[in-house]
């Protein structure tokens, strides 16, 4: 009786109680991240019977995750406590201010804007979450029964970032589809976190150091008001072990996802995530000869809209809602929150590609993950308006 099983990891979050870089924020707020069960949650309160599986410390702050993504009605019962690794982590700064700060700050690259742009990320994400409880998920230590029990199984290209073992469960969670098998519908979000392969690929050539190592990765996000694609990363890694992977994590992702996502029944991505993971430029067009395996494509086209390529019918553009930024993080998973929520409601396309605007569109005007979405009958309402009120 469940609708919607969500896999992956989730991280306590903590947002800067003000603007500014890492170095001067002097306290931040705790709240929850993780794409997948932003999803979990977005569905729930959209009125869905959401699953999330996962696996967390034996830490409070596996409690705090476990307990608020319960609270939001997501069924939490498959997440596993992991009693020798922590719970991830992870800090974000508000720089978009910052970069203004900087440059009223005497002698600070006040002279050049496009340098303190690029020299001051807009925003940072710094990860702790290397060793931690959900990158051990495996093929044997999650409830596979559990993945197989709703009518859609919702997973990103950020589990299969994350280990070794998260990779062998993403390969045969997508390719257990394979022979025409009955089982859930799978949705794939690409996700791609750039500085996730490069920190993997460090590990992997450090395979001796297994314990849990704290590393900082810092990203500028380019997301846009839909997609919320991370995809142009001006980083540098405070783990130096990162630096001499990129090479060896620019083949992995992009060949891995590439395979996860031509197994997937429904797969979302940014049209400037395609371009920056598989070089795949030249629109929605471009994206879809590229991968014409999955049954539905939805290429995200930042504030511009997104389109839909099913597979024997004709693409269907949706244009996005035009909102005030507060921040893109856990927009692009209200996005397919959305959209999914109105493919189990067998909506036209177009009004599941404008379920996705609508929930995106709450989660940008939010400082965290997630936003509280419009109650079901209104987004209804709003999803019927005219043409003109989507222009
Ligand atoms: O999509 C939002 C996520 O990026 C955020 O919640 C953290 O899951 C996360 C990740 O791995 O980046």
């Amino acid at each position: 009786d469940i609708d919607v099983v969500c896999l992956g990891e989730s991280m306590v979050t903590f947002l800067p109680s003000r603007s500014g870089p890492l170095a001067d924020v002097p306290s931040f707020d705790r709240s929850i991240g993780g794409a997948e069960s932003n999803v979990a949650c977005t569905l729930a309160r959209a009125g869905h019977r959401a699953r999330w599986v996962s696996r967390v410390g034996a830490d409070g702050f596996g409690d705090h995750l476990v307990r608020t993504i319960a609270a939001h009605g997501v069924d939490t019962a498959a997440v596993e406590r992991d009693p020798h690794r922590p719970t991830g982590i992870y800090f974000r700064t508000d720089g978009e201010r910052a970069v203004g700060a900087a440059a009223d700050e005497p002698g600070q690259q006040r002279n050049n804007p496009v340098r303190a742009q690029a020299e001051r990320p807009l925003s940072e994400v710094l990860y702790y979450r290397a060793g931690s409880a959900a990158s051990a998920m495996s093929p044997t230590n999650v409830a596979l029964e559990a993945l197989a029990s709703g009518q859609v199984l919702h997973l990103t290209g950020i589990t299969a970032a994350l280990s070794d073992d998260c990779r062998a469960l993403m390969r045969a969670l997508t390719g257990a589809r394979g022979g025409g098998r009955p089982g859930p519908l799978v949705s794939f979000d690409v996700n791609y976190r750039v500085d996730l392969w490069r920190t993997h690929s460090a590990e992997r050539a450090d395979s001796t150091d297994t314990a849990h190592r704290p590393h900082a990765t810092h990203s500028a996000d380019a997301t846009d008001s839909a997609g919320a694609t991370h995809s142009a990363h001006a980083t540098h890694s405070a783990d130096t072990r990162s630096a001499g992977a990129t090479a060896s994590a620019d083949r992995t992702g992009p060949a891995l996802l590439l395979e996860l996502a031509r197994h997937s029944d429904i797969v979302f991505v940014g049209e400037d995530e395609a371009q920056a993971v598989w070089g795949v430029g030249g629109g929605p067009t471009a994206v879809r000869d590229a991968l014409p395996e999955p049954s539905v494509l939805v290429v995200k086209q930042g504030s511009t809209g997104a389109t839909a390529f099913v597979t024997g019918e004709p693409a269907v553009f949706a244009p996005a809602l035009s909102v005030d930024v507060v921040s893109p993080v856990g927009a692009g998973d209200a996005f397919a929150a959305g959209f999914l929520a109105g493919t189990l409601r067998g909506l036209p396309m177009r009004d599941r590609l404008r379920h996705g605007h609508l929930m995106a569109a709450a989660a940008l005007t939010v400082p965290g993950d997630l936003a509280a979405p419009p109650a079901p009958a209104h987004a209804d309402r709003l999803v019927a308006l005219g043409a003109e009120a989507w222009e």
